[in-house]
């Protein structure tokens, strides 16, 4: 897959998601996994990146690893995603030649990112998340509208985003969205046909 060809939704799931959550999902038609997960030891992380690895290669889907960029190597994961804290791009870019993406959370991360050529940037959260701890206050549409003016480079808008606001993200001329609670809660597969149904009509802005 070349680096640009992001597929438009990218799932982010924990260790406790592999494999079941994520085979159901993969077979729904989700193409791109996120492993994100902060709790476990490296080498759990590992183990479950390996067994993802398997299922998203025999769904034909891209994986890439939240933070580790040696479990993202060991596991021949396509990508791997950085955040504000973690390794500095330049420094991964020469241990690592899959899709890079970083998350920021204000236009000067954007630029930044972008300036330092990032193959996507994470933007969020959007909307009041439960998900990851510490989160910061929501961006918000109007900020990520900004956002899409501003960057060039693919934006997957992230945080509280379900079947219900994704409209709202598609009007900013989003194209790209990551989602862990609005799918992995309730029916996966039922929540993955809604998204894909709202993805894949025309709208008028
Ligand atoms: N990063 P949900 S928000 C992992 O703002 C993550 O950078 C965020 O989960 C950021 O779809 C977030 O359940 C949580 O809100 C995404």
């Amino acid at each position: 897959m070349k680096k640009a060809e992001l597929p438009s939704i990218c799932l982010i799931i924990s260790s406790n998601d592999v494999p079941i959550k994520a085979e159901r999902a993969l077979k729904s038609g989700i193409k791109w996994i996120q492993l994100r997960e902060k709790d476990l030891p490296r080498r759990d992380i590992l183990y479950s990146a390996l067994k993802l690895k398997e299922l998203t290669d025999k769904y034909n889907s891209i994986l890439t690893i939240n933070d580790y960029l040696d479990i993202a190597i060991a596991s021949e994961a396509q990508g791997i995603h950085l955040g504000q804290d973690d390794l500095p791009i330049d420094v991964a870019k020469k241990l690592f030649f899959g899709i890079i993406g970083i998350s920021t959370h204000n236009l000067q991360e954007a630029l930044k990112a972008e300036g330092k050529s990032a193959d996507y940037i994470g933007f969020g959260p959007i909307f009041k998340t439960k998900t990851k701890k510490n989160a910061l206050e929501p961006r918000g549409l109007s900020m990520l509208s900004l956002i899409q003016k501003k960057i060039k480079i693919p934006i997957v808008a992230i945080g509280g985003i379900n079947f219900n606001n994704l409209e709202k993200i598609i009007k900013c001329g989003c194209k790209h969205i990551a989602v862990s609670s609005g799918i992995l809660l309730g029916d996966i597969e039922k929540n993955i046909e809604k998204f894909m149904n709202i993805l894949n009509k025309p709208y008028k802005k």
